[in-house]
């Protein structure tokens, strides 16, 4: 029998219509930690008779999005639809919602007073003779953030019988910073181009922004910043706001506000003026008349984000005018709607002469009590900026009348970029946890940021977004764990970073016992390893010029000393380091009393800061009885062997998850690998040709010449260009 060629058109039609209907469930990473997989049989058993009936509202926008975000959840990880309910029939409801929402819920008469706006308890309960649990809050969002919970101890198998759960976050402000430029790049991104596709805005609003606006609410973040911290004015335009308006409403059933950040002087680029000094009435006037203009089409917006008087943006010092003077001006015009400044403190000047790791205190903390109470100053973790490790910042704990907001990044300018697995948990958790020492004892960074230390309730964390058009959002799988512990975190300082790995490790990959302990073995090692094979005993900034990728520590090329490496390890001779002790620039003295005894003291200073503090001579005896030359390259090599046991670790769970996502991790660990033996001999054979030492005796010599390491030439390196 022979077919016709219309005959064979309309089956190929057939079976593309057929695979089409399937829906796909391709392991690209879209799905985030959010794939609500079917659970294992032994898993769904658990759950047989505690999920049998869904009841909840859906009479606002809040309430609608979490019904159905538990339809789906429970739908996927169960593999049946849970009916709709409006009272309890069965044992195994699940309730969800506000006493204000539900007749239902406040007949229960949950203790949930202290719970605020976005608090939320998860209770077993019993109702009418049945069994159920009540997801219970005082507002729509905090039912929402309980939904996603509930959902995470199905993820992350855990049992749902005696539940008792209460949870408030500790900070109030958890916002993303996306360093997004309107025409689609993003500044240090490595996962495509910005996800905000302003040209098509307003009318188009991809169903991406929902997706983003729930992967943001399930881990607590409640804030974006759009575009970049260098920002235009143009953002400010009506045309944008429009734009930037559409975005507010995708988000706002997520309880995620929008914030901006400003040029400072938009009132000259925009306004027509001729100045923007704070103190002059008609700038004023313009900022305040642009906030009515804001809140008019977005009555929920956030407030500013400003980078003022920092590489090279205008600011108002720019009219003598000093930090408080700028970010009060701006906070005066949006107080009146609720709204807050977020004022950067990552200021250094080219013409200052002080060790730049000093700057941002010597400048901010003569103004702590001078900003008004909608200011935040926002500090990044440490004093020089994103390196794989530094000292916390000595701004937190020193001021004390100021709520000081963290500034992490999330996106791995210096960590790696896109292919290095790096989990920054540990080091943002190690941020968290230091002791500031400003009020005695157990005056932690956290404490600082959640405002308990100093009682602010003003509080906020910032996270600079790792997020690009890329299918898997962050240019990895394993760099959305970078995402999820941020947000973790910002909503709890506390949380255990390797508790917040396994978490993510369930959600994301397997509940299987076999894989989930290697895997975040691995995710909590991979962070010592970077900061080995790159920057060990408390080097910093080594990368390479301006786009950051790779190492240089020869380089002398930048325009400004400050953003050279030779500036920051000032390696001779005789030793390496740079001298911030009493003898030196004494950044040590920006720390409580204790602290800076302690940095002082070459002896008494952890080595893993010891370079950052003193320049210390090449023979100098470490704690290990080595010289410092041979625990530099150990450590250097070190980081490299660590890598090799990545990827072995990885290679041993083959089988365990999906290939797709298997074999990119695998290609990436082998980038890595590549790229740490190339940073380890690089630097290697840098400092050998300055120290003039022989290599310790059974560490291998560098692959290539120094000269080979100083040609390469790297054009095009994702997330810069000549801005
Ligand atoms: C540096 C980045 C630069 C940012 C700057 C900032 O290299 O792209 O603009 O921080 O935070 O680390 O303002």
């Amino acid at each position: 029998m022979s077919l016709s060629l219309r005959t064979w058109a309309m089956l190929a039609l057939w079976l593309v219509l057929l695979l089409g209907a399937t829906p796909s469930r391709a392991e690209d990473g879209y799905d985030l930690w959010l794939r609500y997989r079917l659970l294992a049989p032994e898993q769904t058993k658990l759950y047989q008779y505690r999920a049998t009936e869904l009841i909840a509202g859906s009479s606002t926008s809040t309430q609608s999005v979490t019904r159905s975000e538990l339809q789906r959840g429970l739908e996927g990880l169960l593999g049946r639809a849970l009916p709709l309910s409006e009272n309890v029939t069965h044992d195994g409801a699940i309730i969800v919602g506000t006493p204000k929402s539900s007749a239902l819920i406040a007949r229960l008469h949950l203790d949930i007073q202290d719970l605020g706006h976005e608090g939320y308890v998860i209770r077993s309960v019993v109702v009418d003779g049945h069994a159920a649990t009540a997801i219970v809050a005082q507002e729509d969002i905090g039912a929402l953030y309980g939904a996603f919970h509930f959902l995470r101890l199905l993820q992350t198998g855990q049992a749902i019988d005696h539940l008792d759960l209460h949870e408030t976050p500790c900070v109030k402000l958890r916002v993303l910073n996306h360093w997004d430029y309107l025409n689609g790049q993003v500044e240090r991104g490595y996962a495509g181009a910005s996800i905000w596709d302003w040209w098509k805005l307003p009318d188009w609003r991809t169903p991406r922004y929902t997706d983003y606006a729930r992967a943001n609410a399930s881990i607590g973040i409640n804030g974006t910043v759009l575009d970049n911290v260098n920002a235009g004015a143009t953002i400010l335009t009506p045309t944008y706001l429009q734009k930037v308006a559409a975005l507010a409403d995708v988000f706002r059933p997520y309880g995620i506000r929008v914030y901006l950040s400003i040029r400072f002087s938009a009132p000259i680029e925009i306004g027509g003026l001729k100045t923007a000094d704070p103190l002059d009435p008609k700038v004023q006037a313009w900022w305040h008349a642009k906030a009515d203009e804001i809140y008019q089409r977005i009555p929920d917006f956030g407030g500013f984000l400003v980078k003022a008087n920092s590489e090279g943006q205008p600011g108002p010092e720019d009219y003598k005018r000093t930090h408080a003077d700028g970010a009060n001006m701006l906070a005066d015009a949006l107080a009146p709607h609720g709204g807050v400044v977020m004022w950067r403190a990552f200021v250094y000047s080219a013409s200052n002469p002080e060790d730049r790791a000093k700057q941002a205190y010597d400048e901010f903390k003569p103004l702590d009590g001078r900003f008004h109470a909608n200011v935040l100053v926002q500090v990044k973790n440490g004093p020089v900026d994103f390196q794989p490790r530094e000292p916390f910042h000595p701004l937190f704990g020193a001021m004390r009348r100021t709520p000081l907001m963290t500034e992490f990044e999330i996106t791995k300018e210096y960590l790696g970029f896109a292919t290095h697995l790096v989990y920054l948990g540990p080091l943002f958790e190690e941020v968290l946890s230091a002791d500031t020492m400003a009020h005695g004892k157990g005056s932690t960074v956290a404490k600082v940021i959640d405002g308990s230390l100093d009682g602010h309730a003003l509080t906020g964390m910032a996270g600079v977004a790792n997020i690009g058009t890329d299918r898997d959002w962050c240019g990895s799988d394993f760099n959305q764990a970078n995402w999820y512990v941020f947000g973790r975190l910002a909503w709890n300082p506390s949380l255990s970073s390797r508790a917040i790995a396994e978490e993510w490790v369930r959600m994301t990959f397997s509940n299987n016992e076999s894989f989930v302990r290697p895997v975040v073995e691995m995710m909590m090692g991979s962070r010592e390893a970077a900061v080995d094979y790159m920057t060990p005993l408390g080097l910093v900034h080594l990368m390479g010029p301006g786009h950051h990728y790779g190492p240089a520590p020869w380089d002398a090329s930048e325009s400004r000393p400050d953003w050279r490496p030779v500036y920051y390890h000032r390696a001779d001779r005789q030793g390496i380091g740079f001298d911030r002790s009493r003898s030196g620039s004494d950044a040590v003295d920006q720390y409580a009393a204790p602290l800076a005894a302690q940095f002082n003291d070459l002896k008494q200073t952890p080595e893993q800061y010891l370079l950052y503090f003193h320049h210390v001579g090449w023979d100098y005896r470490m704690r290990s009885g080595h010289t410092l030359w041979y625990e530099l390259v150990a450590h250097y090599t070190q980081g490299v062997n660590d890598v090799k046991r990545m990827r072995e670790t990885w290679r041993s769970l083959h089988g365990y998850i999906d290939e797709q996502r298997y074999e990119q991790t695998a290609a990436f660990l082998a980038i890595q690998e590549k790229e740490a033996q190339w940073w380890r001999d690089a630097s290697i054979a840098y400092f050998q040709s300055v120290s003039g030492l022989p290599l310790p005796p059974g560490y291998a010599a560098p692959e290539q010449s120094l000269n080979y390491y100083e040609s390469l030439s790297f054009p095009y390196v994702p997330g810069f260009s000549s801005w």
